[in-house]
């Protein structure tokens, strides 16, 4: 395989508005990246599609999802920034690789338990095969590192599976990813109900990047606790007081052991306050520079077009390599 930095390959869906678990679980972690790697990152539309979209809506989300992309420090000239649906290969391989995954292993996928439960009246093919189209965004890039989510972690680990069966097969044609799960922030949770995690379709209890910086102070001082009184890192048991601090951690680069230290003796209000603090800080700059970048739409059409023209040139080649493999005609 050729010589080269090393690539990443990670997608948000424009299911929803993006949240402060999606920018602390992958986005941030994705402008860390840039410098060093070569950086393939997507607006994952066809994946959007698995549960119902308004049309008007999934087509505004997809160009404010780039902006929020671009305002978070994704330099449009370093990375690759591009939509799913303008690279047909994705489609394409996503049906080849169909045929190389078992039904038992989607069926064991936690996400599609769980969103055909939500969706019990819509539990759609595409919904079932989510997991395989996510398999061919990434080894189409012959990418080394997936940033993610907890959450997505059993995708990438389908997504290895699918590639080391079909490298068996036909020999060195993909390369084999890694997810990279960030310490602090992989997991950010519902701040109405800790229990689950924040999601962007449960606008409840969950903040948004582009929330103006009061409804956020409001969102954090009304965040669920518990009934004692001491700020302690423990989320099996502390699980909404955790949350505050790893939300916290995420942002300051702290440790938790550093933020119990700075909170000891003091009242839930206060963590509240601060943590609701660091966010407004995080985010402002975000929310002003996504409006700018909005007020230009026909910059953002450029840019994701100039993307989709790259993107189309690594992944042509692996569809390309991949059919012969197959034993498909030339065309
Ligand atoms: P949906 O509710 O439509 O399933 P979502 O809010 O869960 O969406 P995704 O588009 O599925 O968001 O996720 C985008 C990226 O952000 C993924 O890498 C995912 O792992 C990560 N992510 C999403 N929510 C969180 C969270 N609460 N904490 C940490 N990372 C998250
Ligand atoms: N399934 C992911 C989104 C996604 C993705 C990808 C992430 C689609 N394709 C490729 C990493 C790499 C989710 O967040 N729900």
């Amino acid at each position: 395989m050729e010589n080269r930095k090393k690539r990443i390959f990670s997608g948000i869906q424009p299911s929803g508005d993006l949240t402060l678990g999606s920018y602390l679980g992958a986005i941030k972690n994705w402008s860390a990246m840039q410098e060093e790697f070569e950086c393939v990152y997507c607006i994952v539309d066809l994946h959007a599609i698995t549960v119902r979209q308004d049309p008007e809506v999934l087509k505004r989300r997809t160009i404010e999802q780039l902006a929020q992309y671009i305002a978070c420090g994704l330099d449009p000239e370093k990375n690759i920034l591009f939509i799913q649906s303008h690279v047909p290969e994705h489609a394409e391989l996503s049906w080849i690789l169909g045929c190389y995954t078992q039904f038992g292993e989607l069926s064991r996928m936690t996400q599609f338990k769980q969103k055909s439960q939500q969706h019990a009246d819509n539990i759609t093919a595409g919904l079932f095969t989510y997991p395989v189209l996510m398999a061919a965004d990434i080894l189409l890039y012959n990418t080394d590192c997936v940033p993610v989510g907890e959450d997505q972690k059993q995708h990438v680990e389908l997504c290895r599976d699918i590639a080391v069966r079909f490298n068996g097969i036909y020999g060195d044609v993909f390369r084999i990813p890694e997810p990279f799960i960030p310490k602090m922030g992989a997991r950010v949770m519902g701040l109405k109900n800790p229990l689950n995690k924040m999601s962007k379709s449960e606008p409840e209890g969950c903040v948004f990047l582009l929330d103006p910086p009061e409804v956020i102070a409001k969102k954090f001082k009304r965040a669920v606790t518990d009934s004692d009184m001491e700020i302690r890192f423990d989320p099996e048991n502390k699980p909404g007081v955790s949350n505050l601090l790893s939300i916290y951690c995420a942002i300051t680069g702290k440790t938790p052991q550093e933020a119990e230290a700075e909170f000891a003796g003091q009242g839930y209000g206060t963590l509240k306050t601060a943590v609701g603090e660091c966010v407004v800080n995080k985010l402002t700059p975000i929310r002003e520079e996504t409006e700018k970048l909005l007020a230009d739409r026909a910059h953002l059409e450029e840019i994701y077009r100039m993307g989709a023209k790259r993107a189309r040139e690594i992944a042509s080649e692996t569809l390309k390599t991949v059919h012969e493999k197959l034993g498909f005609a030339a065309r």
